[in-house]
Order: structure tokens, then C-alpha cells, then sequence
């Protein structure tokens, strides 16, 4: 962003027309960042909670209760009483907050978003190729948008991939001019679908189904990279025989695609070589979604699009510093959940809720750049839980749903008031951005690493830190680059890498444990996972049938509009202005049959409870008895409830505890709510 300061005050951000990401443009959340800035509603000291209600307290104070309640806490309860929950990693502060402080308390308890965001995809590639390959848009033939909605979310990313070509619209623009096909598989009517050539609406959760019969096409008809499979992979004759019946026919019946759709984008994909599968978040919020992931990186490997120009691909990475920054922590203890869950890093949302509500060993938490109270699955069930937390610091910008329930609310800096960085992936090498502090903390405010420093320091573990504050924290993490933040200061981007190199794999084979690519897993069969992924019908759609199927005879969905992030934004003017209610996409003919017009507000109800919504009849056809709701409403400043009151932690995946929260079974009606 190009920003102008008149007095130490933001007057104006717009583009910077250097940078690859917007190349001169903003979006409106970022063009909304001075409104977040100055925003009323800001937290600008501490507060303590009280009988009624909060109580301003100092700096000082703060950090010493902070101290006490989790010094205490360890005392009494051991390390692995705190559990540290984080959010989305949209900055490395929020990646790297309190990382340190856990490792020094001892406790390997992280939770947050991670079971719902990427990790669940990112896990099951590192199972197939030891890595994460991404696309590498520049040279494809072809390319497959799978459970992604680039145009509304992931513009720019590591998902860019291509510094040249710039943001996100660049690359369909460039593709348009190549005459380079696109199609998306997605259930709903998408931005991106919009922007395809051709669109997969299938069934919600049967990607899996999709993605094994396109295997069964490739293998059939020998389409597949004979040198490739021979020479890199494990095997392939279980898979051969493990999709001998799952025909396109087979996978017709479970998708809703016809099986002529399904030969044809096996055949499109494995024949305009290279090609590219750009995996989304619709895969992991879903009962198989760890499995799916895995029968569509097959498809990548079988065609031979690993790691070659066009293809999948593992971008170079600026190398920073690891926190914590313990050479191999050694926790005491095991993390919660990790013997049921061996294969995933974090504690995923069901073990969490489980845990808290058993109440003991009582728990504290820090909450840390997250809003988990409207972002995890059954908020009723989310709510009592968090409610048995014996001390919840939580450190944000706002006072959200989730901060009114905390015993200690800090306010954190916004990203205008303190250093950060930020490190892309592009074929022209890893290059990283300074975000440097350009006016002074609104209120009270402070970074993590100065309260999270204090806090340890407090409680005796200083000697554990290597940083005491915001810009000691940066120039740590980038010491492996050999970078400064004054290296970085006055130019747009730093390039830190080489650039792209293809086929690393000649060289150093793949990092799994037979150092090939693994189509049949050992390690998944020694947890008892299957070492060839099936299709596994979605958990909560199991019971579906009978008076229940005829109570709530619609499948719910929810998507990320582009004009919000999540659960943030909605109390900004110019935003809400844009888009000022919660959404909820119909299908015209079941609009119609429930007497639903354009604009209505209606009341959405699945087991879970009810949330009103506002009715927009989608002109696109997608699948019928579906409702597709905005994700991120809740907050005590929005009038609707957040769509994750709808759905269920029930179910989840057995290799990840993801937790369905794009699909449940609920009904729609029309509701008395007016505007
Ligand atoms: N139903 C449904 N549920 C979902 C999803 C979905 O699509 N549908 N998506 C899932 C996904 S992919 C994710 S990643 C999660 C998102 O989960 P979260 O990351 O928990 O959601 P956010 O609303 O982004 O919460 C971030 C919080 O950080 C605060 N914040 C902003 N800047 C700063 C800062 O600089 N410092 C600090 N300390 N705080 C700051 C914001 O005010 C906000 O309250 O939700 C998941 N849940
Ligand atoms: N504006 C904006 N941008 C964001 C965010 C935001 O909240 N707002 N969040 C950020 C975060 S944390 C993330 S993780 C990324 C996510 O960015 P992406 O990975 O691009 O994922 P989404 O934008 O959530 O789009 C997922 C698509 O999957 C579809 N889908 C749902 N269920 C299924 C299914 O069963 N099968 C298939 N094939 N598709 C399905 C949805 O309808 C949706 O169109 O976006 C990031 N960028
Ligand atoms: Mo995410």
C-alpha cells in the first residue's frame, strides 16, 4: 500500500502499482483499513472482568494478573493446562503470537482454525509428495479450480504463484487471451464459476467420488504418465485394482455429474498436459476431506504434472527463523487429542469443546487473533464450553463475541502501529514485504511480542526469548534470510531466493518415508486410516432419512463474501454500506415453492437452532434444496446470528477433527424479520 500521513495521522492508502500482489489496487477491505484504524469501536486499553460487566485496568496491571492466573494455572495444573488458540495466519504476527510463550510454559497445546483452513489439504499432500505443491499458472493447459473461489478470496497468495503476472484477476485475464480452458467443481454458484468456462456442480462432500473415477478414466484408458508412475511412485497396482469399479457410472450415482461429464475432464485434464488442479478450502470443512485431497493429489502424480512448468508445484520459500525458537522442544506432555488424532498437528475443534467441557484439569486459553467463538462448528456447544475456561485472555483489535466472554480483553496494535513482513512464493523466487510501523499505537494498544515478552518475563521465562519486541521479533524471524527490516525498508519487494527450479525431486526423491510418491499409505495403515483413500458418504448426512429428512429437507452450505474476512469488518461503514446483510443464496424454483421472494428475510433451522438471514435468489442455477449462507456474522454489532449456530461438531474427519461446517441439514422459510 502506498499510505499518506499528514501529522501522524492516516489520510489516504491506495495500490501500489510495484507490487506484484495488487499492482495499483486495492480491494475494498483494504481501501476500508482507515475506517479499521480509527474505527470507534477499538480496544484501547485492558480490561478485567467484573460481576457486571469490565473494568479498565492498566497496563501494569494486567500483565500482572495475566502472570498470576497462569503461573498459578501451571502451578496447580501442569504445562498442558493452557491451550493457546490462534487464527487464520492472514500476518505472521498472528502465526507467531505466543508461540514462544507456550514452548516456554511447556505446553504443546495449540488449537485454532486449522482443522477448518488449509491444514487438513496441506497434511494429506505432505502424505502423498512429502510436500505442498501449488500452481504454477504461467505455462498450463488447462486449469481446474477444485472447491476454490479464488475471485472472491484468495486474489493474490502464495496461490499467485507468478510475480509477473500479478494478482489473481491477471491470471484468468491471461488465461482468457491463451485460450486456456478453465472449470471449477464446486456446488455453488461461485464467482469463479462464473468467470469458467465449464462448471462441476456437484453434490456437496462426493468429491472424493469425483476424484476416484476420474482416476478409474485415466487408468482405464492408459492416459496416465507410464515413465512417472514407474519410476517415482508406490503403489499403483492397489490403486489399479482399487478403482477397478469405480466407474464414472459409480461415481455419476454419489456425485450427481454425469459420468460423460466425468470421462471428459479426466480425459481434458490427462491429455492438455500441463495442467493444474487449484485445491480450495471447500475440501476441508467435510467428514473426508483428508482423503479427498489424497485421490486428487493422485491425479496430479499420475499425469506427470508434478513439479513441472505448468503443473503442481513446489515454489522456492524464503527461510526464516522456526518459533520457538527451542532447538526441538521436547513437550512433557502430549498434546490433546494427538493419540486419536496422531496424523494432524493441532487440536481440532470437536477434541477441543470435549475437553473444556469436561472442566477437568481445569483449562486456561489465550485467544489469540481469532475470533473462535463464531468460527467453529455448533456455536451453543462452542459457547458452554468456552464458558468452563477457568481464565481466557483474549488479545484483538475489537471487543467480538468472543472477547466479551474473556476474564482478560488486551488490545492489540492494528498492522499500521507496529513491523511486520510478509513472504510470497513466485516462479520468479521467494521475495518478502516490509509492513513498517508508520503512526504511533491508537490507545493503549501494544504488539504481541512486547505483552507476550512482559507476561513471560513476569512469570520468570525472559531468558527463553529471542525478541522482546515488535521489531526484535522481526529481525529474528528473518535472520536465515540474512535480511534486516532496514534491508527491507525503503524498496517494495526483496527477492530472498533463487528463482523457481523444477523436478527437485531427480535429485533429492520425495520426502516421504519410501522417498516416493505414495499412492498406498503405510502410515495410514498403521493408524488404521485407509492406505487407499475410498469415498466415505458424509457423516452428517448418514442419519439423514425419514422424519428427519422431512424436517429439514435442505443441505446448508457457507461461503466467504469478498467483502468481508470471516467474522471481521461488519462493523466498518463503508463496508457494511456495500454489503449491509447477511446473505442467504436460493435456487429460484425452491424460492419459489416456499413462497421466498428476493429480499425477504428468512429463518434457517437445523437441529443446532435458528438464524435469520436475508433471501437472495441466485440467477445461476445450482443445485436444488440448498441454502448457501454468509460466513462471519455474530458479532454483538451484527443483527444476525453466525451460520456456524446451524451446524454440527457431531462428525469430523477421522485423520483431521474437521468438522463439517459447510454442510448441514436444515429447512428455510420465510420470516417475520423486517428490515
Ligand atoms: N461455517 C464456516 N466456518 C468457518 C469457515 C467457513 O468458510 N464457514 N472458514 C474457516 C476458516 S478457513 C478459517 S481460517 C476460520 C477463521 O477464523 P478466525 O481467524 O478466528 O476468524 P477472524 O474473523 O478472521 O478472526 C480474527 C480476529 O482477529 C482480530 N484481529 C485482526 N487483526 C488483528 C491483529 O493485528 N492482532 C490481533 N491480536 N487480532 C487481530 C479480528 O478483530 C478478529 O476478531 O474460520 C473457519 N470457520
Ligand atoms: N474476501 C475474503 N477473502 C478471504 C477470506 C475471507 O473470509 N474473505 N478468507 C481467507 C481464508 S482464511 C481462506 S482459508 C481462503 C479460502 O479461499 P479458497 O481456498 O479459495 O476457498 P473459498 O473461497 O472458501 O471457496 C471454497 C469454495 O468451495 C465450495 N465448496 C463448498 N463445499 C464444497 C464441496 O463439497 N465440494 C467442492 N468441490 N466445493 C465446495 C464453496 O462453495 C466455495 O465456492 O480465503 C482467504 N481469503
Ligand atoms: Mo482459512
Amino acid at each position: 500500500m502506498i499510505v499518506k500521513i499528514v501529522d501522524g495521522v492516516i489520510k489516504e492508502v491506495h495500490g501500489n502499482s510495484e507490487h506484484p500482489a495488487n499492482r495499483g489496487i486495492l480491494c475494498p477491505k483494504g481501501l476500508a483499513s482507515i475506517e479499521m484504524v480509527y474505527s470507534k469501536d477499538r480496544l484501547t486499553h485492558p480490561l478485567r472482568k467484573t460481576r457486571g460487566g469490565f473494568e479498565r485496568i492498566s497496563w501494569k496491571e494486567a500483565i500482572n494478573f495475566a502472570a498470576e492466573r497462569l503461573g498459578e494455572l501451571r502451578e496447580k495444573h501442569g504445562p498442558g493446562a493452557l491451550i493457546r488458540f490462534g487464527g487464520a495466519p492472514v500476518t505472521y504476527e498472528c502465526r507467531d503470537g505466543f508461540m514462544q510463550f507456550m514452548a516456554s510454559y511447556g505446553s504443546p497445546n495449540f488449537a485454532g482454525a486449522a482443522h477448518l483452513c488449509h491444514v487438513p489439504r496441506t497434511t494429506a499432500m505432505r502424505s502423498v509428495f512429502g510436500s505442498v505443491p501449488e500452481p504454477d499458472y504461467r505455462d498450463s493447459k488447462l486449469i481446474i479450480f477444485w472447491g476454490a473461489n479464488p475471485m472472491a478470496s484468495t486474489q493474490w497468495g502464495n496461490y499467485a504463484s507468478d510475480a509477473e503476472l500479478g494478482n489473481f484477476r491477471s491470471v484468468i485475464r491471461e488465461a482468457k487471451k491463451r485460450k486456456i480452458k478453465t472449470t471449477t467443481i464446486d456446488p455453488v454458484p461461485s464467482e469463479t464459476v462464473r468467470q469458467s468456462d465449464f462448471w462441476i456442480c456437484l453434490e456437496p462432500g462426493t468429491d472424493a467420488a469425483l476424484a476416484l473415477s476420474m482416476i478409474h478414466v485415466i487408468i482405464k484408458e492408459k492416459i496416465y504418465h507410464e515413465e512417472f508412475v514407474k519410476n517415482w511412485t508406490i503403489g499403483f497396482e492397489k490403486l489399479q485394482d482399487h478403482v477397478e469399479q469405480l466407474t464414472p457410472e459409480w461415481g455419476e450415482t454419489i456425485t450427481g455429474v454425469s459420468a460423460s461429464v466425468i470421462r471428459n475432464v479426466a480425459r481434458e485434464y490427462a491429455l492438455n498436459r500441463p495442467s493444474i488442479i487449484r485445491d480450495g478450502n471447500g475440501l476441508d470443512m467435510q467428514t473426508n476431506g483428508m482423503q479427498t485431497l489424497r485421490a486428487i493429489m493422485f491425479l496430479v502424480a499420475l499425469t506427470g504434472n508434478y513439479d513441472v512448468p505448468g503443473g503442481n508445484v513446489v515454489f522456492p520459500w524464503v527461510r526464516q527463523s522456526f518459533l520457538p525458537d527451542f532447538k526441538k522442544v521436547r513437550f512433557q506432555e502430549k498434546r490433546i487429542g494427538q493419540d486419536q488424532f496422531p496424523e494432524f498437528p493441532e487440536i481440532s475443534g470437536p477434541v477441543l469443546l470435549d475437553t473444556l467441557l469436561k472442566e477437568e484439569p481445569p483449562r486456561g486459553m489465550i485467544v489469540h487473533h481469532s475470533n473462535p467463538t463464531l468460527i467453529l462448528a455448533n456455536t451453543d456447544r462452542v459457547r458452554r464450553a468456552f464458558e468452563k475456561i477457568k481464565f481466557l485472555m483474549v488479545f484483538d483489535l475489537f471487543p467480538t463475541r468472543t472477547a466479551q466472554m474473556a476474564d482478560l480483553i488486551l488490545p492489540s496494535t492494528s498492522f499500521f502501529e507496529r513491523y511486520g513482513y510478509r513472504v510470497s512464493s513466485s516462479r520468479q523466487g521467494g521475495f518478502l514485504s516490509l509492513s513498517p510501523k508508520l503512526i504511533e499505537p491508537i490507545g493503549e494498544s501494544r504488539s504481541f511480542a512486547e505483552v507476550e515478552y512482559e507476561i513471560a518475563k513476569k512469570i520468570g521465562f525472559e531468558k527463553d526469548y529471542p525478541f522482546r519486541n515488535n521489531e526484535e521479533w522481526v529481525n529474528f524471524m528473518l535472520k536465515p534470510a540474512n535480511l534486516t527490516i532496514e534491508d527491507l525498508r525503503e524498496k517494495t519487494i526483496v527477492y530472498a531466493t533463487g528463482p523457481m527450479e523444477y523436478q527437485k525431486y531427480l535429485e533429492t526423491g520425495f520426502n516421504t518415508p519410501s522417498k516416493k510418491v505414495e499412492f498406498y499409505s503405510d502410515a495410514y495403515e498403521k493408524n488404521h486410516y485407509d492406505p487407499i483413500p475410498n469415498y466415505v458418504e458424509p457423516l452428517n448426512l448418514k442419519d439423514w432419512n425419514g422424519d428427519k429428512r422431512q424436517t429439514f429437507p435442505f443441505k446448508g452450505t457457507t461461503r466467504k463474501p469478498y467483502e468481508y474476512v470471516h467474522t471481521k469488518f461488519r462493523n466498518l461503514e463503508s463496508l457494511r454500506n456495500l454489503y449491509p446483510a447477511p446473505l442467504a443464496l436460493l435456487h429460484p424454483e425452491d424460492a419459489s415453492s416456499k413462497g421466498i421472494k428476493d429480499g425477504d428475510w428468512i429463518e434457517v433451522r437445523s437441529p443446532n437452532g435458528a438464524v435469520k438471514f436475508k433471501a437472495r435468489v441466485a440467477a445461476d442455477k445450482g443445485r436444488r434444496n440448498m441454502v448457501v449462507l454468509d460466513f462471519g456474522w455474530g458479532n454483538p454489532w451484527d443483527e444476525s446470528e453466525g451460520a456456524n449456530l446451524l451446524a454440527t461438531c457431531d462428525v469430523w474427519d477421522p485423520i483431521s477433527g474437521g468438522t463439517p461446517n459447510r454442510l448441514f441439514v436444515c429447512d428455510v422459510q420465510k420470516s417475520k424479520k423486517v428490515d
